[in-house]
């Protein structure tokens, strides 16, 4: 899908030259305007930045796999995971901007992550946790040990 859309966008682009220079589409035929040859390469490099701008905005936060939870968009992604007793979690910041992870009920409590820094705890006990972010409180999460 990515591809596609990078790719139609620059055809568009390289049709609209075409057709502005009062000719068909012939990709066969050699480019032999300098000018145009410019015009075509900052084309595909605009097309390019336009349809990787599209995708990043369309693009939904993939769920990491396994036993994380991504801290994204001032968000836990998943927001409610389901493990088992024993397992651990491990949460990975991905904003650029600081976040916690800190249970609702006083049993964990991650120090401030910076981008990139992880955070993990073993669940030892059933049960539902709920936690939040003490900087952004509106930033809730819930780990469900079965
Ligand atoms: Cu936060």
């Amino acid at each position: 899908m990515s591809f596609t859309i990078i790719f139609k966008s620059f055809f568009t682009c390289f049709y609209v030259i075409y057709f502005k220079e009062g000719e068909t589409i012939n990709l066969k035929k050699p480019i032999r305007s300098i000018t145009m040859r410019k015009e075509i390469v900052m084309c595909a490099v605009f097309c390019s930045i336009i349809g990787i701008s599209i995708l990043s905005g369309c693009t939904q936060p993939t769920s990491p796999s396994g036993n994380n939870v991504y801290i994204q968009n001032y968000a836990f992604n998943p927001s409610t995971l389901t493990i088992k007793v024993g397992d651990t979690v491990t949460w990975t910041n991905k904003d650029s901007v600081d976040h916690t992870v800190t249970s609702d009920t006083g049993v964990f409590a991650s120090s401030s992550l910076a981008n990139g820094q992880t955070f993990s705890y073993q669940f030892t006990t059933a049960g539902t946790y709920a936690y939040s972010c003490s900087i952004h409180p509106t930033m809730h999460g819930t780990i469900i040990v079965q």
